[in-house]
């Protein structure tokens, strides 16, 4: 009921903030906070989303953006050169510097384009998702989006890295075999140790370039997990604090707790 409550808030004020009425072009995330956050968007009334269309990152935001009566529309449309005003995404953990895990809900990929698509991207968090470094509550692991016939080299790799036991996500009940993602795709979730910030290697003495005993850094990581031949996206978004995005990310602008 709190963690409810808490995504509810987190939603309607991230709304509050961030969508300008002014705004023309809004991306949708998938998961269970970003159902509050569509909530709070059509609770403006028909007239204050008239002129707006929804960008969905898979299916469920699909469905969402529908569902809600709001006005569909797709990445794949965006005008070159253009972008979204803004971006809302949930998120599976939160450090001190903004930096996610995403892909718990298997959509990242999608999340990923849109997020970096938009001039403002602002995660929805309720509070359990705060944590100091990634890796801390997030136990399952890094989201890693791969080509299916391209798994068991990926894990292979990741084990090499190490990583503890990465697994391809399997199915839920009623799917025999792995989960498959909206673009066809398998997701494997990578545990590594809680990963670093800059501002570690002074503190513990750990030089962050050098990652061969398992110790990564955010950027580091994140760098090398999507050079692995199969890899499609991962499932690390960036924060605040101008670390050099492998992928593309959006920093997030603000995240709600
Ligand atoms: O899969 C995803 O990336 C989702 O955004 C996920 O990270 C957040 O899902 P939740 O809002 O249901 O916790």
């Amino acid at each position: 009921k709190l963690v409810e409550a808490s995504k509810r808030l987190a939603a309607y004020q991230a709304v509050k903030d961030h969508l300008d009425p002014s705004y023309t072009r809004v991306g949708i995330g998938s998961g269970s906070t970003v159902v509050y956050v569509v909530e709070a968007i059509a609770a403006l009334g028909p007239a204050a989303t008239a002129d707006m269309v929804f960008y969905p990152t898979g299916a469920q935001s699909e469905e969402l953006i529908e569902a809600a009566g709001l006005r569909l529309q797709y990445i794949s449309k965006l005008t070159a050169g253009h972008q979204l005003d803004v971006a809302f995404d949930g998120a599976d953990e939160v450090d001190d510097d903004l930096n996610l895990i995403k892909g718990g809900g298997a959509c990242l990929w999608q999340e990923k384009i849109v997020a970096t698509a938009a001039k403002k991207f602002v995660c929805v968090a309720d509070f359990r998702k705060l944590s100091p470094r990634l890796g801390t509550s997030w136990k399952k692991g890094i989201p890693i989006e791969v080509l299916p016939m391209a798994a068991l080299r990926v894990l292979d790799d990741l084990k090499r890295m190490g990583s503890h036991n990465p697994r391809v996500r399997p199915g839920l009940p009623g799917k025999a075999g792995a989960i498959v993602t909206d673009n066809g795709m398998w997701i494997i979730d990578a545990p590594f140790t809680p990963l670093l910030l800059p501002k570690d290697s002074d503190k513990s003495g750990i030089q962050l370039g050098n990652e061969d005993n398992g110790v990564w850094s955010v950027d580091a990581l994140a760098d090398r997990l999507i050079k692995i031949p199969g890899v499609a996206e991962i499932g690390l978004f960036y924060g605040k604090n101008g670390l050099q995005v492998a992928s593309g990310a959006q920093k997030p602008v603000a995240a709600y707790f």
